[in-house]
Protein backbone atom coordinates (compact mmCIF):
# COMPACT_ATOMS: atom_id res chain seq x y z
CA UNK A 1 0.00 0.00 0.00
CA UNK A 2 1.70 3.15 -1.40
CA UNK A 3 1.42 5.98 1.89
CA UNK A 4 1.54 8.99 0.55
CA UNK A 5 3.42 12.28 2.19
CA UNK A 6 0.04 13.62 3.10
CA UNK A 7 -0.97 10.56 5.03
CA UNK A 8 2.60 10.35 7.50
CA UNK A 9 1.83 14.46 7.90
CA UNK A 10 -1.86 13.92 9.36
CA UNK A 11 -0.55 10.77 12.01
CA UNK A 12 2.59 12.78 13.23
CA UNK A 13 0.34 15.96 13.74
CA UNK A 14 -2.73 13.82 15.21
CA UNK A 15 0.53 12.26 17.73
CA UNK A 16 1.50 16.00 18.18
CA UNK A 17 -1.94 17.24 19.40
CA UNK A 18 -2.55 14.13 21.74
CA UNK A 19 0.61 14.31 23.28
CA UNK A 20 -0.06 18.15 23.92
CA UNK A 21 -3.69 17.25 25.66
CA UNK A 22 -1.36 14.46 27.73
CA UNK A 23 0.49 17.43 28.57
CA UNK A 24 4.24 16.07 27.65
CA UNK A 25 6.95 17.52 26.82
CA UNK A 26 6.91 20.97 24.55
CA UNK A 27 10.23 19.80 22.74
CA UNK A 28 8.66 16.73 22.06
CA UNK A 29 5.63 18.00 20.58
CA UNK A 30 6.97 21.10 18.76
CA UNK A 31 9.75 17.77 17.27
CA UNK A 32 6.35 16.05 16.55
CA UNK A 33 4.76 18.93 14.66
CA UNK A 34 7.61 19.91 12.81
CA UNK A 35 8.36 16.84 11.20
CA UNK A 36 4.58 16.79 10.34
CA UNK A 37 4.88 19.99 8.40
CA UNK A 38 7.88 19.16 6.71
CA UNK A 39 6.94 15.94 5.64
CA UNK A 40 3.30 17.31 3.83
CA UNK A 41 5.14 19.94 2.75
CA UNK A 42 8.09 17.63 0.98
CA UNK A 43 8.66 17.96 -2.70
CA UNK A 44 9.68 13.87 -2.82
CA UNK A 45 7.51 11.06 -2.68
CA UNK A 46 8.78 10.06 1.54
CA UNK A 47 7.87 6.51 0.57
CA UNK A 48 10.22 5.76 -2.55
CA UNK A 49 13.01 7.40 -0.02
CA UNK A 50 12.03 4.50 2.17
CA UNK A 51 12.26 2.03 -0.41
CA UNK A 52 15.45 3.18 -1.99
CA UNK A 53 16.85 2.72 1.47
CA UNK A 54 17.55 6.76 1.86
CA UNK A 55 18.23 7.75 5.17
CA UNK A 56 15.61 10.31 6.23
CA UNK A 57 17.37 11.79 8.96
CA UNK A 58 19.03 13.95 6.08
CA UNK A 59 15.19 15.55 5.97
CA UNK A 60 15.74 18.97 8.44
CA UNK A 61 14.10 18.76 11.94
CA UNK A 62 14.32 15.21 10.92
CA UNK A 63 15.89 13.02 14.03
CA UNK A 64 16.53 9.02 14.80
CA UNK A 65 13.63 8.75 16.60
CA UNK A 66 11.13 10.65 14.40
CA UNK A 67 12.88 8.72 11.38
CA UNK A 68 12.26 5.09 13.14
CA UNK A 69 8.41 6.44 13.33
CA UNK A 70 7.89 7.89 9.45
CA UNK A 71 9.65 4.44 8.71
CA UNK A 72 6.73 2.42 10.62
CA UNK A 73 3.97 4.49 9.17
CA UNK A 74 5.35 3.75 5.28
CA UNK A 75 5.20 0.07 6.11
CA UNK A 76 2.35 -0.06 8.47
CA UNK A 77 0.30 2.95 7.39
CA UNK A 78 -0.13 3.61 11.27
CA UNK A 79 2.16 4.39 14.23
CA UNK A 80 2.15 2.24 17.39
CA UNK A 81 2.51 5.32 19.26
CA UNK A 82 -0.67 6.69 18.00
CA UNK A 83 -2.12 4.02 18.81
CA UNK A 84 -1.11 3.72 22.42
CA UNK A 85 -2.45 7.51 22.47
CA UNK A 86 -5.82 6.55 21.23
CA UNK A 87 -5.99 3.57 23.50
CA UNK A 88 -5.01 6.36 26.61
CA UNK A 89 -7.77 9.01 25.32
CA UNK A 90 -11.18 9.31 24.82
CA UNK A 91 -12.02 8.34 21.25
CA UNK A 92 -13.59 11.65 20.50
CA UNK A 93 -11.08 13.76 21.39
CA UNK A 94 -9.60 13.08 17.62
CA UNK A 95 -13.13 14.70 16.54
CA UNK A 96 -13.36 17.19 18.76
CA UNK A 97 -9.76 18.34 16.74
CA UNK A 98 -11.09 19.18 14.22
CA UNK A 99 -12.97 21.36 14.81
CA UNK A 100 -12.02 24.99 13.61
CA UNK A 101 -10.64 26.77 16.11
CA UNK A 102 -10.33 24.03 18.63
CA UNK A 103 -6.60 23.21 18.74
CA UNK A 104 -4.92 20.58 21.29
CA UNK A 105 -5.19 23.22 24.33
CA UNK A 106 -8.51 24.02 24.13
CA UNK A 107 -9.45 20.29 23.04
CA UNK A 108 -7.37 19.65 26.81
CA UNK A 109 -9.51 22.04 28.45
CA UNK A 110 -12.83 20.83 27.55
CA UNK A 111 -11.82 17.46 28.16
CA UNK A 112 -10.72 18.08 31.80
CA UNK A 113 -13.29 20.35 32.83
CA UNK A 114 -15.90 19.49 31.42
CA UNK A 115 -15.38 16.40 30.62
CA UNK A 116 -16.95 16.28 27.33
CA UNK A 117 -16.34 13.79 25.23
CA UNK A 118 -18.13 14.13 21.72
CA UNK A 119 -19.28 16.48 19.75
CA UNK A 120 -22.80 15.99 20.60
CA UNK A 121 -21.71 16.68 24.34
CA UNK A 122 -20.09 19.87 23.37
CA UNK A 123 -22.41 21.35 21.48
CA UNK A 124 -24.94 20.66 24.40
CA UNK A 125 -22.40 22.38 26.92
CA UNK A 126 -22.18 25.04 24.66
CA UNK A 127 -25.88 25.91 23.96
CA UNK A 128 -26.40 25.57 28.20
CA UNK A 129 -23.39 28.77 27.98
CA UNK A 130 -20.54 26.07 30.41
CA UNK A 131 -18.09 26.75 27.45
CA UNK A 132 -17.79 30.47 27.45
CA UNK A 133 -16.79 30.59 31.43
CA UNK A 134 -13.66 28.56 30.66
CA UNK A 135 -10.03 30.13 30.43
CA UNK A 136 -9.45 30.94 27.35
CA UNK A 137 -12.92 30.63 25.92
CA UNK A 138 -15.16 33.37 26.13
CA UNK A 139 -18.94 34.03 24.69
CA UNK A 140 -17.91 34.29 21.24
CA UNK A 141 -15.53 31.33 20.91
CA UNK A 142 -18.54 29.64 22.29
CA UNK A 143 -20.58 30.56 19.41
CA UNK A 144 -17.81 30.12 16.81
CA UNK A 145 -17.70 26.50 18.34
CA UNK A 146 -21.81 25.83 18.39
CA UNK A 147 -21.68 26.99 14.72
CA UNK A 148 -18.81 24.60 13.76
CA UNK A 149 -20.06 22.07 14.99
CA UNK A 150 -23.41 22.27 13.14
CA UNK A 151 -21.88 23.84 9.58
CA UNK A 152 -20.19 20.71 10.15
CA UNK A 153 -19.78 18.85 6.31
CA UNK A 154 -21.06 15.24 6.51
CA UNK A 155 -18.47 12.81 6.48
CA UNK A 156 -17.60 12.10 2.56
CA UNK A 157 -18.48 15.98 1.45
CA UNK A 158 -14.87 17.07 2.67
CA UNK A 159 -12.92 19.24 -0.08
CA UNK A 160 -9.29 18.80 -0.55
CA UNK A 161 -6.60 21.25 -0.22
CA UNK A 162 -4.88 21.14 -3.92
CA UNK A 163 -1.78 20.58 -2.86
CA UNK A 164 -2.98 17.68 -0.91
CA UNK A 165 -5.20 16.47 -3.99
CA UNK A 166 -1.99 16.97 -5.86
CA UNK A 167 -0.26 14.43 -4.48
CA UNK A 168 -3.08 11.88 -4.92
CA UNK A 169 -3.09 13.10 -8.52
CA UNK A 170 0.29 12.77 -9.39
CA UNK A 171 0.86 9.12 -8.12
CA UNK A 172 -2.69 8.05 -9.87
CA UNK A 173 -1.76 9.74 -13.05
CA UNK A 174 1.17 7.79 -13.10
CA UNK A 175 -0.37 4.59 -12.32
CA UNK A 176 -2.73 5.28 -14.99
CA UNK A 177 -0.30 5.72 -17.87
CA UNK A 178 1.66 2.53 -16.97
CA UNK A 179 -1.50 0.56 -17.96
CA UNK A 180 -0.81 -0.98 -20.83
CA UNK A 181 -2.95 0.76 -23.51
CA UNK A 182 -3.55 4.15 -22.32
CA UNK A 183 -1.56 6.43 -24.22
CA UNK A 184 -2.84 9.68 -22.32
CA UNK A 185 -3.96 10.39 -19.07
CA UNK A 186 -4.81 13.77 -17.37
CA UNK A 187 -6.78 15.80 -14.51
CA UNK A 188 -9.13 18.22 -15.55
CA UNK A 189 -11.81 19.89 -13.15
CA UNK A 190 -11.22 22.19 -10.40
CA UNK A 191 -7.83 20.55 -10.12
CA UNK A 192 -6.71 21.83 -13.26
CA UNK A 193 -8.37 25.31 -12.85
CA UNK A 194 -5.90 25.05 -9.69
CA UNK A 195 -8.55 26.08 -7.79
CA UNK A 196 -7.95 26.39 -3.76
CA UNK A 197 -9.40 22.94 -2.81
CA UNK A 198 -11.04 19.91 -5.07
CA UNK A 199 -14.19 18.24 -4.19
CA UNK A 200 -12.90 15.51 -6.65
CA UNK A 201 -10.49 14.78 -8.58
CA UNK A 202 -11.80 14.58 -12.95
CA UNK A 203 -9.34 11.98 -14.43
CA UNK A 204 -9.65 11.34 -18.47
CA UNK A 205 -7.78 9.05 -20.86
CA UNK A 206 -7.29 8.13 -24.34
CA UNK A 207 -7.00 4.26 -24.15
CA UNK A 208 -6.91 1.14 -26.97
CA UNK A 209 -9.97 -1.20 -26.97
CA UNK A 210 -9.23 -3.96 -25.24
CA UNK A 211 -7.15 -2.41 -22.48
CA UNK A 212 -7.21 -3.19 -18.85
CA UNK A 213 -7.53 0.20 -17.72
CA UNK A 214 -11.12 0.06 -15.52
CA UNK A 215 -10.29 -3.29 -14.09
CA UNK A 216 -6.71 -1.90 -13.30
CA UNK A 217 -8.33 1.37 -11.85
CA UNK A 218 -10.57 -0.56 -9.46
CA UNK A 219 -7.73 -2.25 -8.49
CA UNK A 220 -5.63 0.42 -7.06
CA UNK A 221 -3.84 -0.39 -4.01
CA UNK A 222 -5.51 3.08 -1.78
CA UNK A 223 -9.13 2.12 -3.49
CA UNK A 224 -11.21 2.50 -1.02
CA UNK A 225 -14.79 1.69 -2.46
CA UNK A 226 -16.04 1.31 -6.04
CA UNK A 227 -18.95 3.58 -6.26
CA UNK A 228 -19.32 2.33 -9.84
CA UNK A 229 -17.37 0.78 -12.84
CA UNK A 230 -18.24 0.77 -16.22
CA UNK A 231 -16.61 0.69 -19.84
CA UNK A 232 -16.18 4.27 -20.79
CA UNK A 233 -16.61 5.94 -16.48
CA UNK A 234 -15.86 4.65 -13.30
CA UNK A 235 -15.69 6.08 -10.20
CA UNK A 236 -14.08 5.37 -6.57
CA UNK A 237 -13.00 6.59 -3.51
CA UNK A 238 -10.03 6.33 -2.50
CA UNK A 239 -8.40 5.49 1.15
CA UNK A 240 -7.95 9.33 2.80
CA UNK A 241 -11.44 10.12 1.00
CA UNK A 242 -11.20 11.49 -1.86
CA UNK A 243 -13.54 10.38 -5.09
CA UNK A 244 -11.78 10.00 -8.31
CA UNK A 245 -14.15 10.04 -11.26
CA UNK A 246 -12.40 8.42 -14.24
CA UNK A 247 -13.64 8.73 -18.23
CA UNK A 248 -12.02 6.59 -21.24
CA UNK A 249 -12.67 8.74 -24.23
CA UNK A 250 -11.90 8.36 -28.07
CA UNK A 251 -8.77 10.20 -29.47
CA UNK A 252 -11.37 12.49 -31.36
CA UNK A 253 -13.13 13.43 -28.64
CA UNK A 254 -10.29 14.42 -25.89
CA UNK A 255 -10.00 18.22 -26.54
CA UNK A 256 -13.53 18.35 -26.14
CA UNK A 257 -13.69 15.89 -22.98
CA UNK A 258 -11.17 18.06 -21.51
CA UNK A 259 -12.61 21.12 -21.84
CA UNK A 260 -15.61 20.16 -20.73
CA UNK A 261 -14.76 18.43 -17.73
CA UNK A 262 -12.13 20.99 -16.66
CA UNK A 263 -15.10 23.46 -16.43
CA UNK A 264 -15.92 25.28 -14.48
CA UNK A 265 -19.99 24.75 -15.46
CA UNK A 266 -20.84 27.92 -16.02
CA UNK A 267 -18.09 28.61 -17.87
CA UNK A 268 -19.06 25.59 -20.24
CA UNK A 269 -22.51 27.01 -20.45
CA UNK A 270 -21.07 30.43 -21.61
CA UNK A 271 -19.06 28.70 -24.24
CA UNK A 272 -21.96 26.21 -25.48
CA UNK A 273 -24.15 29.17 -25.76
CA UNK A 274 -21.44 30.76 -28.06
CA UNK A 275 -21.58 27.76 -29.81
CA UNK A 276 -25.04 27.88 -30.62
CA UNK A 277 -25.37 30.96 -32.04
CA UNK A 278 -22.88 30.04 -35.09
CA UNK A 279 -25.34 27.28 -35.50
CA UNK A 280 -22.67 24.56 -33.49
CA UNK A 281 -23.45 22.06 -31.37
CA UNK A 282 -20.86 21.86 -28.64
CA UNK A 283 -20.72 18.82 -25.94
CA UNK A 284 -18.28 16.56 -24.76
CA UNK A 285 -17.92 14.56 -27.28
CA UNK A 286 -17.00 17.69 -29.81
CA UNK A 287 -18.23 20.29 -32.09
CA UNK A 288 -20.71 19.89 -34.36
CA UNK A 289 -22.66 21.09 -37.15
CA UNK A 290 -25.36 19.37 -38.16
CA UNK A 291 -24.39 15.46 -37.57
CA UNK A 292 -20.40 16.36 -38.91
CA UNK A 293 -17.81 16.73 -36.31
CA UNK A 294 -15.84 19.97 -37.48
CA UNK A 295 -13.80 20.12 -33.83
CA UNK A 296 -12.83 18.29 -30.62
CA UNK A 297 -9.31 16.17 -31.03
CA UNK A 298 -7.55 18.92 -28.75
CA UNK A 299 -8.77 21.75 -26.88
CA UNK A 300 -7.56 24.72 -29.29
CA UNK A 301 -9.66 23.23 -32.00
CA UNK A 302 -12.67 23.32 -29.96
CA UNK A 303 -12.19 27.06 -28.80
CA UNK A 304 -11.05 27.75 -32.55
CA UNK A 305 -14.26 26.30 -33.69
CA UNK A 306 -16.46 28.39 -31.80
CA UNK A 307 -14.43 31.82 -32.91
CA UNK A 308 -12.14 32.43 -29.64
CA UNK A 309 -8.49 32.02 -28.38
CA UNK A 310 -7.07 29.57 -26.28
CA UNK A 311 -8.34 30.23 -23.01
CA UNK A 312 -6.26 28.91 -19.77
CA UNK A 313 -7.70 26.54 -17.41
CA UNK A 314 -7.42 29.05 -14.00
CA UNK A 315 -9.60 31.76 -15.83
CA UNK A 316 -12.47 29.25 -16.95
CA UNK A 317 -14.71 30.77 -13.70
CA UNK A 318 -17.41 32.62 -16.41
CA UNK A 319 -15.95 36.02 -14.54
CA UNK A 320 -15.09 37.73 -17.55
CA UNK A 321 -12.83 35.38 -19.53
CA UNK A 322 -15.14 35.03 -22.52
CA UNK A 323 -15.77 39.13 -22.82
CA UNK A 324 -11.66 39.18 -22.51
CA UNK A 325 -11.16 36.46 -25.35
CA UNK A 326 -13.66 38.08 -27.90
CA UNK A 327 -11.87 41.61 -27.23
CA UNK A 328 -8.46 39.95 -27.29
CA UNK A 329 -7.88 41.05 -24.30
CA UNK A 330 -7.08 37.88 -22.05
CA UNK A 331 -4.01 38.24 -19.96
CA UNK A 332 -0.84 36.23 -20.65
CA UNK A 333 -0.74 34.79 -17.50
CA UNK A 334 2.38 34.09 -15.53
CA UNK A 335 4.57 31.57 -15.15
CA UNK A 336 6.32 29.72 -12.75
CA UNK A 337 9.35 30.53 -14.79
CA UNK A 338 8.53 33.81 -14.42
CA UNK A 339 9.70 34.04 -11.31
CA UNK A 340 13.34 35.91 -10.37
CA UNK A 341 13.41 35.59 -6.76
CA UNK A 342 11.37 35.15 -3.11
CA UNK A 343 10.47 37.51 -0.93
CA UNK A 344 9.71 35.98 2.44
CA UNK A 345 11.97 33.11 4.33
CA UNK A 346 12.81 31.77 7.16
CA UNK A 347 15.70 30.09 8.24
CA UNK A 348 16.98 28.24 11.98
CA UNK A 349 17.62 31.63 13.47
CA UNK A 350 13.68 31.57 14.32
CA UNK A 351 11.10 29.31 13.40
CA UNK A 352 12.72 27.59 9.88
CA UNK A 353 14.52 24.20 9.76
CA UNK A 354 17.75 25.43 7.37
CA UNK A 355 20.74 27.86 7.53
CA UNK A 356 20.94 30.35 5.58
CA UNK A 357 23.06 29.00 3.58
CA UNK A 358 21.34 25.96 3.07
CA UNK A 359 17.88 28.37 1.82
CA UNK A 360 20.07 30.26 -0.52
CA UNK A 361 21.46 27.68 -2.36
CA UNK A 362 18.16 26.03 -2.58
CA UNK A 363 17.07 29.28 -4.18
CA UNK A 364 19.89 28.96 -6.90
CA UNK A 365 19.00 25.46 -7.35
CA UNK A 366 15.06 26.35 -8.37
CA UNK A 367 16.78 29.09 -10.65
CA UNK A 368 16.14 31.96 -8.46
CA UNK A 369 18.35 34.86 -8.47
CA UNK A 370 17.78 36.34 -5.14
CA UNK A 371 15.87 35.47 -1.80
CA UNK A 372 15.02 37.88 0.87
CA UNK A 373 15.40 36.34 4.43
CA UNK A 374 11.94 37.81 6.83
CA UNK A 375 12.25 36.17 9.87
CA UNK A 376 10.09 36.82 12.51
CA UNK A 377 9.98 39.57 15.14
CA UNK A 378 10.24 39.58 18.69
CA UNK A 379 6.57 39.56 19.80
CA UNK A 380 6.05 36.33 17.93
CA UNK A 381 7.69 34.99 21.14
CA UNK A 382 5.92 31.51 19.63
CA UNK A 383 8.34 31.76 16.89
CA UNK A 384 11.48 32.81 18.83
CA UNK A 385 11.45 36.12 16.70
CA UNK A 386 14.15 38.16 16.62
CA UNK A 387 14.96 41.51 18.54
CA UNK A 388 17.30 44.30 17.21
CA UNK A 389 20.23 42.66 18.48
CA UNK A 390 19.67 39.17 16.86
CA UNK A 391 18.68 40.93 13.52
CA UNK A 392 21.18 42.78 13.77
CA UNK A 393 23.85 39.88 14.31
CA UNK A 394 21.84 38.59 11.21
CA UNK A 395 22.30 41.34 9.23
CA UNK A 396 26.32 41.23 9.89
CA UNK A 397 25.80 37.20 8.75
CA UNK A 398 23.65 37.78 5.56
CA UNK A 399 26.41 40.45 4.31
CA UNK A 400 29.48 38.29 4.79
CA UNK A 401 27.51 35.16 2.96
CA UNK A 402 26.54 37.28 0.19
CA UNK A 403 30.20 38.27 -0.46
CA UNK A 404 31.02 34.09 -1.01
CA UNK A 405 28.09 33.15 -2.66
CA UNK A 406 27.61 33.06 -6.53
CA UNK A 407 24.52 33.69 -8.69
CA UNK A 408 22.31 33.69 -5.77
CA UNK A 409 22.10 37.21 -3.38
CA UNK A 410 20.31 36.56 -0.35
CA UNK A 411 17.76 39.68 0.54
CA UNK A 412 17.72 41.48 4.07
CA UNK A 413 14.45 41.46 5.48
CA UNK A 414 11.91 40.89 8.43
CA UNK A 415 8.55 39.74 8.82
CA UNK A 416 7.54 42.29 11.11
CA UNK A 417 4.30 41.92 13.06
CA UNK A 418 1.88 44.77 12.58
CA UNK A 419 1.00 46.01 16.47
CA UNK A 420 -2.57 46.07 17.04
CA UNK A 421 -2.16 50.36 17.26
CA UNK A 422 -0.75 49.60 13.25
CA UNK A 423 2.90 50.59 14.91
CA UNK A 424 5.28 47.79 14.18
CA UNK A 425 7.31 45.55 16.35
CA UNK A 426 10.87 46.26 15.98
CA UNK A 427 12.04 50.39 15.85
CA UNK A 428 12.73 52.48 12.47
CA UNK A 429 16.53 52.39 12.96
CA UNK A 430 17.04 48.76 12.78
CA UNK A 431 14.11 48.73 9.68
CA UNK A 432 16.49 51.61 7.74
CA UNK A 433 18.98 48.88 7.61
CA UNK A 434 17.14 46.37 5.48
CA UNK A 435 16.39 45.65 2.00
CA UNK A 436 12.67 45.62 2.75
CA UNK A 437 10.27 45.28 5.54
CA UNK A 438 7.38 42.50 5.20
CA UNK A 439 4.38 43.22 7.67
CA UNK A 440 1.70 40.61 9.01
CA UNK A 441 -0.57 40.14 11.35
CA UNK A 442 -0.39 37.81 13.58
CA UNK A 443 -2.44 38.87 16.19
CA UNK A 444 -6.10 40.24 17.29
CA UNK A 445 -7.72 38.65 14.40
CA UNK A 446 -11.07 39.78 15.67
CA UNK A 447 -10.91 43.67 15.63
CA UNK A 448 -13.88 45.69 13.65
CA UNK A 449 -13.35 45.75 10.16
CA UNK A 450 -12.64 49.51 10.47
CA UNK A 451 -10.22 49.20 13.27
CA UNK A 452 -8.19 46.22 11.15
CA UNK A 453 -8.57 48.09 7.65
CA UNK A 454 -6.95 51.28 9.87
CA UNK A 455 -4.33 49.39 11.69
CA UNK A 456 -3.21 48.15 8.24
CA UNK A 457 -2.83 50.95 6.65
CA UNK A 458 -1.13 52.51 9.44
CA UNK A 459 1.72 50.14 9.24
CA UNK A 460 1.79 50.54 5.26
CA UNK A 461 2.43 54.56 6.41
CA UNK A 462 5.71 53.83 8.55
CA UNK A 463 8.77 54.75 6.12
CA UNK A 464 10.17 51.14 5.58
CA UNK A 465 7.11 49.78 5.20
CA UNK A 466 7.37 46.92 1.52
CA UNK A 467 5.08 44.36 1.42
CA UNK A 468 2.04 43.28 3.28
CA UNK A 469 2.38 39.70 3.91
CA UNK A 470 -0.61 37.09 3.73
CA UNK A 471 -2.92 39.93 3.47
CA UNK A 472 -6.16 38.50 4.64
CA UNK A 473 -4.78 36.66 7.20
CA UNK A 474 -7.05 33.15 6.49
CA UNK A 475 -5.88 29.51 6.60
CA UNK A 476 -7.71 27.23 4.37
CA UNK A 477 -8.75 24.75 7.30
CA UNK A 478 -8.73 26.78 10.19
CA UNK A 479 -9.28 30.22 10.41
CA UNK A 480 -11.30 32.56 8.41
CA UNK A 481 -10.23 35.86 7.09
CA UNK A 482 -9.99 38.81 9.22
CA UNK A 483 -12.54 41.70 8.31
CA UNK A 484 -10.73 43.93 6.41
CA UNK A 485 -11.33 46.96 3.82
CA UNK A 486 -9.12 44.97 0.74
CA UNK A 487 -9.49 47.99 -1.79
CA UNK A 488 -8.56 50.47 0.53
CA UNK A 489 -5.45 48.53 1.63
CA UNK A 490 -5.09 47.95 -2.58
CA UNK A 491 -4.98 51.59 -2.39
CA UNK A 492 -3.07 52.78 0.15
CA UNK A 493 -0.47 50.32 -1.31
CA UNK A 494 -0.84 52.30 -4.75
CA UNK A 495 -0.35 55.72 -3.35
CA UNK A 496 2.57 54.59 -0.58
CA UNK A 497 4.75 52.89 -2.74
CA UNK A 498 4.59 49.53 -1.47
CA UNK A 499 3.00 45.91 -2.41
CA UNK A 500 1.01 43.04 -1.26
CA UNK A 501 2.12 39.66 -1.19
CA UNK A 502 0.15 36.47 -2.77
CA UNK A 503 1.96 33.69 -0.11
CA UNK A 504 2.53 30.31 -2.15
CA UNK A 505 1.72 27.97 1.77
CA UNK A 506 -1.11 25.63 0.23
CA UNK A 507 -2.81 26.48 3.57
CA UNK A 508 -2.77 30.02 3.16
CA UNK A 509 -3.35 31.28 -0.90
CA UNK A 510 -3.61 34.84 0.28
CA UNK A 511 -4.25 36.92 -1.73
CA UNK A 512 -7.43 35.97 -3.28
CA UNK A 513 -7.69 35.54 -6.97
CA UNK A 514 -10.37 39.17 -6.69
CA UNK A 515 -7.98 40.48 -4.90
CA UNK A 516 -5.40 40.13 -7.50
CA UNK A 517 -7.66 41.45 -10.04
CA UNK A 518 -8.30 44.47 -8.12
CA UNK A 519 -4.68 44.82 -7.17
CA UNK A 520 -3.59 44.55 -11.18
CA UNK A 521 -6.47 47.15 -12.10
CA UNK A 522 -5.44 49.55 -9.19
CA UNK A 523 -1.28 49.05 -10.89
CA UNK A 524 -0.23 47.82 -7.41
CA UNK A 525 2.68 44.59 -8.28
CA UNK A 526 1.84 41.55 -5.91
CA UNK A 527 5.01 39.53 -4.44
CA UNK A 528 4.10 35.76 -5.22
CA UNK A 529 6.46 34.29 -1.81
CA UNK A 530 6.84 31.35 -0.72
CA UNK A 531 7.22 32.33 3.18
CA UNK A 532 9.62 29.08 3.17
CA UNK A 533 10.00 27.29 6.54
CA UNK A 534 12.42 25.09 4.85
CA UNK A 535 14.65 24.95 2.01
CA UNK A 536 11.57 22.04 0.35
CA UNK A 537 9.30 24.75 0.92
CA UNK A 538 9.77 26.77 -1.80
CA UNK A 539 8.48 23.79 -3.91
CA UNK A 540 5.13 25.52 -2.95
CA UNK A 541 5.88 28.33 -5.24
CA UNK A 542 3.90 26.92 -8.22
CA UNK A 543 0.92 26.82 -5.80
CA UNK A 544 0.74 30.62 -5.46
CA UNK A 545 1.86 30.76 -8.94
CA UNK A 546 -1.72 28.79 -10.21
CA UNK A 547 -3.87 31.02 -7.75
CA UNK A 548 -1.74 34.33 -9.49
CA UNK A 549 -2.82 32.90 -12.49
CA UNK A 550 -6.80 32.66 -11.01
CA UNK A 551 -6.36 36.48 -10.58
CA UNK A 552 -5.62 36.95 -13.87
CA UNK A 553 -2.33 38.48 -13.09
CA UNK A 554 0.43 38.15 -15.58
CA UNK A 555 4.33 38.57 -15.26
CA UNK A 556 4.51 42.14 -15.29
CA UNK A 557 1.98 42.62 -12.70
CA UNK A 558 4.10 40.68 -9.94
CA UNK A 559 6.96 42.03 -8.26
CA UNK A 560 9.43 39.25 -8.12
CA UNK A 561 8.98 38.73 -11.73
CA UNK A 562 11.48 41.92 -11.86
CA UNK A 563 15.64 40.74 -11.95
CA UNK A 564 17.74 41.95 -8.81
CA UNK A 565 19.01 45.37 -10.75
CA UNK A 566 15.14 45.58 -11.48
CA UNK A 567 13.61 45.33 -8.20
CA UNK A 568 15.64 47.26 -5.75
CA UNK A 569 14.40 50.47 -6.70
CA UNK A 570 11.47 49.51 -6.56
CA UNK A 571 12.05 48.52 -3.00
CA UNK A 572 13.03 52.14 -2.16
CA UNK A 573 10.41 53.89 -0.76
CA UNK A 574 10.17 57.10 -2.00
CA UNK A 575 7.65 58.87 0.16
P1 LIG B 1 -15.14 20.25 -7.57
O1 LIG B 1 -14.97 18.82 -7.95
O2 LIG B 1 -16.34 20.49 -6.73
O3 LIG B 1 -13.94 20.85 -6.95
O4 LIG B 1 -15.41 21.10 -8.90
P2 LIG B 1 -15.37 20.65 -10.43
O5 LIG B 1 -15.41 21.90 -11.23
O6 LIG B 1 -14.25 19.74 -10.68
O7 LIG B 1 -16.77 19.96 -10.63
P3 LIG B 1 -17.20 18.46 -10.93
O8 LIG B 1 -16.19 17.47 -10.47
O9 LIG B 1 -18.56 18.32 -10.37
O10 LIG B 1 -17.33 18.41 -12.51
C1 LIG B 1 -16.20 18.50 -13.35
C2 LIG B 1 -16.51 19.36 -14.50
O11 LIG B 1 -17.51 18.76 -15.32
C3 LIG B 1 -17.10 20.72 -14.14
O12 LIG B 1 -16.12 21.65 -13.81
C4 LIG B 1 -17.81 21.06 -15.42
C5 LIG B 1 -18.30 19.75 -15.92
N1 LIG B 1 -19.70 19.58 -15.55
C6 LIG B 1 -20.18 18.85 -14.55
N2 LIG B 1 -21.52 18.92 -14.54
C7 LIG B 1 -21.88 19.71 -15.54
C8 LIG B 1 -23.13 20.18 -16.06
O13 LIG B 1 -24.21 19.87 -15.55
N3 LIG B 1 -23.10 20.99 -17.14
C9 LIG B 1 -21.93 21.37 -17.71
N4 LIG B 1 -21.95 22.18 -18.75
N5 LIG B 1 -20.75 20.96 -17.27
C10 LIG B 1 -20.73 20.14 -16.20
CA1 LIG C 1 -13.93 17.70 -9.64
CA1 LIG D 1 -16.38 14.98 -10.58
Amino acid sequence: MPVHNADIAVVLEEIADLLEIQGENPFRIRAYRNASRIVGDLGRDIAKMVEKGENLVELPGIGEDLAGKICEIVHTGSCGLLAKLHKQLPPAITELLKIPGLGPKRVKTLHEKLKVQTLDELAEACREGRVRDLAGFGEKTETHILEAIQARPAAGNARFKLAIAAQYAEALVAYLRAIPGVTQAEVAGSFRRARETVGDLDILVIADSGSPVMERFAAYDEVREVLSKGDTRSSVVLKCGLQVDLRVVGQESYGAALHYFTGSKAHNIAVRRIAQDKGLKLNEYGVFKGERRVAGDTEASVFKAVGLPFIAPELREAAGEIEAARAGRLPDLVELKDLRGDLHAHTRATDGHNTLQEMALAAKERGLEYLAITEHSRRLTVAHGLDPQRLAKQIDEIDRLNAKLKGIVLLKGIEVDILEDGSLDLPDSILARLDLVVGAVHSKFDLSRDRQTTRILRAMERPHFTLLAHPTGRLLEHRQAYEVDMLRIIRQARDRGCFLELNAHPERLDLLDTHCRTAREEGVLVAINSDAHSALDLANLRYGVGQARRGWLEAKDVLNSRTLKQLRPLLKRTM
